[in-house]
């Protein structure tokens, strides 16, 4: 049953010079606003449009960016990352590459800053079309991860967290060059890795939001304000802003809250996008950090997240698509970079032709095209035809230690359909069912945190969901599923993907 919670909330806003209190209410909205693996969150508002972008580690095309007006309905426009000679990714795992981007806009062009871990460190590119083209990488001199940008005047300020301290500098964003010295201005309140910052300018302050604990159960957010950029920063006494390790929030769903972003709209009001996990089967969450949004008040000066009470979880609705491939849209992604001459669409089918690699540690460039599972409710199905000697199927994947796969193998007169569990330490061949020709209807479906494995309508073994979560296996990303080829040249028909977390009481 559809079940539509309401997220308004009448909020009192005392503003801090002591104007009467202002009301403002907020629309209804779903929570997470984008669900499944979309961590470190950050937003701009330009006008009425507001663009997020999220980290994307070892997945080509890289950081994902959004479009939404009424903050509830989202559309992936594109990837800001969306050519190799922007996202270098030799050897990035699910623990590397592409961490927290910042967004910003200033006189006409968008910037999009963050670090690729392992490959180059901190860089940012530019856009007049949030859609794209992005320029090529301009890269930073500063490193620490998280870096964010801060525009004031002509002056472009960054802001990172070299060595565990967050520091800021002046730029050049034409160059990146820096133009002042590299400055610590805040450690934060003495939680482990402070991080995630931005610098926002009110009512002459500046704030500087940050995370701390880290990005699991102890994550949360602080604000610190000075009068001038360089600092002194002062601690808000009511810090942190936000976090779930608490009383109010410890039977809570939705866990780790953290690295968030503050943003304006044109009506005045103020808001917080930012990541946090929902937990299945325990503690455990194998969907990935996903983006939550919350209101912002202002009281004595400080930010208010959500009226100081614990984030709702708002099931979003469910989605069903069926994807025909007459093309391939900006939510499929690659492990690394793909090798192009193995990927083709022709009238309606995907033929992918394996390389040879599968998704254990060193396979870097497997033929596979993969898209986020946004619920755990959730299925995708396809029909898939191997056409020679080789294996080919559905791929559930988190990271190379902790993935499934469904699929046909052909050798020779045997074929058989195989499933495959690799968790940590644990590999093994599940299932191997003979069947009578190479062609086969394949689905992975999840429901009361158990996937399925089906071929041809039959489940032939299951796998309990916490065992791919990241508390298990490990690395930033969250669980990512499709097609994939690992020997041979396979033919795959419309593939169906949904999730409906609604059906879920
Ligand atoms: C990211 C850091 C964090 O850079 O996790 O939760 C790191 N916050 O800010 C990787 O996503």
């Amino acid at each position: 049953m559809k079940r539509f919670l309401t997220l308004s909330v009448i909020f009192a806003l005392t503003v801090c010079c002591g104007r009467p209190s202002e009301v403002v209410v907020g629309p209804e909205l779903p929570n997470p606003i984008l669900p499944g693996f979309h961590p470190d969150p950050s937003i701009v508002a330009v006008g009425d449009d507001c663009y997020i972008v999220n980290s994307s580690f070892q997945y080509f095309p890289g950081v994902p960016i959004y479009h939404s007006r009424d903050l509830a309905h989202w559309e992936q426009v594109g990837n800001v990352l969306d050519r190799p000679s922007q996202l270098p990714l030799q050897e990035a795992t699910s623990w590397l590459g592409i961490y927290a981007p910042t967004i910003r806009y200033d006189n006409g062009i968008y910037y999009m800053i963050t670090t690729n871990v392992g490959n180059g460190g901190n860089f940012m590119v530019t856009a007049t079309n949030p859609a794209g083209p992005w320029s090529e990488p301009v890269y930073l001199e500063q490193q620490g991860i998280d870096p964010s940008l801060y525009f004031e005047g002509d002056k472009c300020y960054m802001v990172s967290n070299p060595d565990g301290v967050i520091t800021l500098c002046e730029i050049d964003p034409a160059t990146g060059k820096t133009l002042s010295p590299s400055k610590p201005i805040w450690t934060g309140t003495g939680g482990r890795y402070p991080e995630g910052p931005h610098i926002y300018r009110k009512g002459g302050w500046y704030y500087l939001l940050i995370s701390e604990g880290g990005t699991e159960l102890p994550h949360r957010l602080t604000v610190a304000r000075s009068k001038h950029i360089y600092g002194p920063y002062k601690s808000n006494p009511a810090n942190p802003i936000l976090t779930h390790c608490s009383q109010a929030g410890q039977d809570n769903i939705i866990q780790g809250t953290g690295h968030g972003d503050m943003f304006q709209r044109p009506d005045g009001s103020w808001w917080i996008v930012f990541l946090a996990y929902r937990r299945y089967g325990g503690d455990f969450h194998h969907l990935g950090r996903e983006t939550f949004i919350a209101p912002v008040t202002w009281e004595n000066g400080w930010p208010v997240v959500n009226g100081g009470k614990p984030i709702k979880e708002n099931k979003p609705e469910g989605v069903s698509k069926r994807y025909l491939w007459d093309t391939i849209g900006p939510e499929w992604m690659h492990l690394q970079h793909p090798q192009k001459e193995n990927y083709a669409l022709a009238e309606g089918k995907l033929i992918l032709t394996g390389n040879g690699d599968g998704f254990d540690w060193g396979n870097w460039h497997p033929t596979a095209l993969l898209r986020r599972q946004e619920g755990a409710d959730a299925s995708i199905c396809t029909s898939v035809k191997l056409s020679s000697d080789g294996e080919a199927g559905l791929a559930l994947y988190q990271i190379f230690c902790g993935f499934a796969t469904l699929s046909v193998r052909r050798t020779g007169a045997k074929v058989e359909a195989v499933v495959r569990f690799k968790v940590r330490s644990i590999d093994k061949e599940e299932a191997v069912i003979p069947l009578p020709t190479a062609e086969a209807t394949l689905e992975i479906r999840e429901a009361g945190e158990m996937y399925s494995f089906l071929v041809n309508g039959q489940s032939i073994a299951s796998l309990e969901s916490p065992l791919l979560s990241s508390e298990v296996v490990g690395g930033f990303t969250g669980v990512t599923w499709g097609p994939y080829c690992k020997e041979g040249v396979a033919c795959f028909g419309p593939l169906e993907y949904e999730h409906n977390e609604n059906r879920i009481q």
